[in-house]
């Protein structure tokens, strides 16, 4: 089973019983929905909780950004180009607004990169696949960043105040970057037999990755009781991720492709889909750094951090140079 890295010292959500009054005077606030803010006094487990979910979850953007890139150079048309650069940009931009929303828990940027860089972090499991064709930054846009928003939407409302406010932005940028990527699959669906074969060659690959986003089935997932009951999760992985297919599954039939699930069908009495089984073994692979491309995008990403380390040194440079001259 892949480990739970981050140890923030609670195997149980705790009763009312087991809590300090000051954990009483906590959770009283959470229930009541006030947010959390970063000079507030809270439980040390409640902290490193948001430290890892917040840094896992800003390492996925900017490690996001690297199976898109791939396509900047190749895409069809300048305005694709243009879109798609503008995207990846967006996915730096709410890398820093999380990495800033980790930091007023009392954790440096670099610290949070170290663990990154050391693989002792992880990031989200779906961008260890590889992008083959252009019909991918279809299937990304649509299915990753639309996993994203029905992922991300509810952490508007988290109990973290630093976390729920970014969320608000991210969740505006997400929405126009799964149009972008519903655009391109239309397109690709509306134009020759090749070109909506490469979209449901890429709708095959992508599929079962983009559910595993959600994480492991609600009776494996460690933390969501207990990030349920501090509000960090406002909804279960199984929840989300039935929502996800409920929602995707009229899009795949508006693009006339097929949904590669044999298992695939309407529930009446639910008034849901159900769905097949996903391949953990698969999943928990992924996580273990075994994915297709865990090593090259640890790699990438590491490059760039030392290539960048004259121009961190430059700023600081010039940083003290303006402090120096004030002070004379
Ligand atoms: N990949 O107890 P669980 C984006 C880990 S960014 C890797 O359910 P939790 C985008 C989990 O961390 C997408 N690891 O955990 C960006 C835990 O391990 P640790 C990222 C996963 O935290 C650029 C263990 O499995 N979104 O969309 O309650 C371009 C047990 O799981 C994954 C976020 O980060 C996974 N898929 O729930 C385009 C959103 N799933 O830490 C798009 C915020 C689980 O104990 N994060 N694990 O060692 C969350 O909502 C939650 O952290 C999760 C997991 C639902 C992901």
């Amino acid at each position: 089973m892949y480990a739970q890295l981050v140890e923030t010292g609670l195997a149980k959500v705790r009763s009312a019983d087991d809590m300090s009054p000051e954990e009483q005077a906590f959770q009283a606030r959470i229930d009541a929905g006030v947010k959390i803010e970063p000079k507030d006094w809270m439980p040390e487990a409640y902290r490193k909780t948001l430290v890892r979910q917040i840094s896992q979850h800003a390492h996925s953007e900017i490690v996001g950004q690297l199976p898109e890139a791939n396509w900047v150079t190749r895409a069809p048309t300048l305005e694709r180009k243009a879109i798609l650069l503008a995207k990846i940009q967006d996915e730096a931009g709410h890398g820093l607004y999380l990495y800033s929303a980790a930091e007023t828990l009392g954790v440096s940027r670099d610290a949070l990169l170290g663990d990154l860089h050391s693989g002792k972090a992880k990031y989200s499991s779906i961008f260890n696949y590889p992008t083959l064709s252009w019909a991918d930054m279809g299937a990304i846009g649509w299915l990753v960043d639309g996993s994203a928003i029905i992922n991300q939407i509810p952490l508007c409302r988290c109990s973290y105040g630093p976390y729920s406010r970014a969320m608000v932005r991210v969740c505006k940028e997400e929405s126009f970057h799964a149009r972008q990527g519903y655009d391109i699959m239309l397109a690709l669906c509306r134009g020759t037999p090749e070109q909506k074969q490469m979209a449901q060659d890429a709708l095959n690959r992508w599929w079962w990755p983009a559910l595993m986003m959600f994480g492991p089935s609600d009776a494996e997932s460690v933390n969501s009781a207990q990030s349920m009951q501090w509000r960090i999760k406002l909804f279960s992985n199984d929840e989300l991720r039935q929502r996800m297919v409920d929602q995707t599954i009229p899009q795949i039939e508006y693009l006339g492709l097929t949904v590669p699930d044999p298992d695939l069908k309407w529930n009446e009495e639910r008034g849901r889909y159900d769905f097949g089984e996903i391949n953990w073994d698969e999943f928990h692979n992924v996580l273990r750094g075994n994915g297709p491309c865990n090593r090259e995008r640890l790699a990438t990403r590491k490059k760039a951090y030392d290539d960048g380390a004259w121009f961190r040194d430059a700023l600081v440079a010039h940083a003290d140079k303006r402090a120096a001259r004030k002070a004379a």
